[in-house]
């Protein structure tokens, strides 16, 4: 199997709640290791590049005013299969259909709201670091 990275956030919503251990320990409990790690605010222009795919959907404006509302936790993550394994920790984007135990079950409030972001591919990984994260700012696992 693969030693893949992927890119994960942790949206405003969860931060706000203090489940930002929660969900860590959950990446570490899972295999994952933390390749990289910052709180920050994200930059509208930045968070219109990040969901560009996103743009003409009804829901794009008040996306990108969520994620763009207060801190959020930008994070690498590796391990075999990571991206998959990442997806399947976090569970379904609707909150309401993530199977029991999942981030989002615990901690998403909504469609929009929740809780976390993981990447779909090894591209979209890619080009996700790539616009958050400095090469110097990531290790090698
Ligand atoms: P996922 O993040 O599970 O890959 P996508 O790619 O379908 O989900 O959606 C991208 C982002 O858009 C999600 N993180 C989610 O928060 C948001 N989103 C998707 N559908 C809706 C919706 N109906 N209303 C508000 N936000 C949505």
């Amino acid at each position: 199997m693969a030693n893949e990275r992927t890119f994960s956030i942790i949206k405003p919503n969860a931060v706000k709640k203090n489940a930002i251990g929660d969900i860590i320990n959950t990446f570490e409990t899972s295999g994952l290791k933390i390749a990289g790690a910052k709180l920050a605010m994200i930059s509208k222009e930045k968070c219109e590049l990040f969901y560009a795919e996103h743009s003409a959907r009804p829901f794009f404006g008040e996306l990108v005013t969520f994620m763009t509302s207060g801190p959020v936790m930008l994070m690498c993550l590796t391990g075999e299969n990571a991206v998959l394994k990442n997806r399947e920790i976090m569970g379904a984007t609707d909150p309401k259909k993530a199977a029991p135990g999942t981030i989002r079950a615990k901690h998403g409030d909504s469609m929009g709201e929740n809780a976390v972001h993981g990447s779909d591919s090894v591209a979209s990984a890619e080009r996700e670091l790539a616009i958050f994260f400095d090469r110097h700012e990531l290790v090698n696992m």
